[in-house]
């Protein structure tokens, strides 16, 4: 069984480094600096790095560590929510002695020498709260630090428990979660604090987002809008999920210039849309995923797709 393989290696190696996605979100962060902690707290003797990027707006949560190359030899490398291999946040990840895969995302590429897969998982940070829980007989523990950031992780995932990825089981966990006393209220307000160009911009995201009968909807964010609100790419993923509950949208998708390419993201209540991304440089989940276009008129082209996608689903639930 994966967790109990999991367990063996993590007993076994003395430096422990770990990995998540490029783009961090707070499922990314709190995944793996919730597992870093973990293992601190209860092999206090091992090595445990968290490697990647910084971001600042996930700061609050977690600074990552400067791990040196050589760290990596005879290393156990731990790659946590990263469904393929060219998303993990610094290529190092191949240079450890072994790797494992702890991911909730549909397997798109089954890389690592141990994997462990839960795709009804909420997040991965509800997965690692249940690795935790397999062991907790045996004396394992954990603590505020671990659990508020299992917990942001969660949080974040499900859209504050709002998403259907949400589960009994997910309810489980935050319940022994939240009985560990981290501040929760200070929590949300670093997760979900709007700056107030990003506030202005999503005036304009309701002022004008396209809603066709086929129950698809578009949002074109080009450059000259983005330098207008003074927002950058990255800042507008905070708003992707402002046309959830709007009537009459199924599935939506926006559409953001950076310098050479065109992020697309696209979030649904029921049409599949990770085939959709998968055919455009990207992947996900299959109500929420990500793309690359390369043109305006690839753009277009996965408009076409997400209308086709929701009359698909429109004919079959009728
Ligand atoms: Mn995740």
């Amino acid at each position: 069984m994966a967790i109990a393989q999991i367990i063996e290696a993590i007993k076994k190696y003395n430096t422990i480094i770990i990995h998540r996605h490029v783009r961090p979100d707070p499922d990314a962060f709190g995944s793996q600096a919730g597992a870093a902690e973990f293992i601190r707290l209860n092999f206090p003797e091992k090595k445990v790095r968290i490697v990647g990027e910084n971001e600042p707006s996930l700061q609050f949560l977690a600074t990552m560590d400067e791990v040196k190359d050589e760290e990596y030899e005879g290393a156990l490398v731990i790659v946590c929510d990263t469904a393929n291999q060219p998303r993990i946040d610094d290529q190092r990840f191949k240079n450890g002695d072994k790797l494992i895969k702890i991911d909730h995302h549909p397997v798109v590429d089954s890389y690592g020498d141990i994997s462990w897969v839960d795709t009804e998982a909420s997040s991965t940070s509800e997965m690692i709260f249940y690795l935790y829980k397999e062991i907790e007989k045996d004396g394992y523990a954990l603590n505020e630090k671990a659990a508020s950031l299992l917990y942001s992780g969660i949080v974040g995932d499900t859209g504050r428990f709002l998403f259907p990825s949400t589960t009994e089981k997910t309810f489980q966990a935050a319940s022994e979660l939240v009985s560990f006393n981290f501040n929760r209220p200070e929590m949300y307000d670093q997760m979900y604090r709007t700056p107030v160009k990003v506030a202005k911009l999503k005036g304009y995201v309701l002022d004008n987002f396209t809603l066709h009968p086929e129950g698809y909807s578009t949002v074109r964010l080009p450059a000259e809008v983005l330098d207008k609100y003074g927002v950058s790419p990255t800042e507008t993923s905070a708003i992707v999920g402002l046309l959830g509950d709007i009537e009459g949208i199924l599935a939506w998708a926006y559409f953001v210039e950076e310098e050479d390419e065109i992020r697309v993201r696209l979030r649904s209540k029921g049409p599949v849309v990770n085939k959709i991304a998968e055919k455009h440089n990207g992947g996900g989940h299959p109500m929420a995923a990500g793309a690359t276009a390369y043109s305006w008129e690839e753009t277009e082209a996965i408009a076409k797709e997400l209308k086709e996608v929701c009359e698909a689903f429109k004919n079959m639930i009728e």
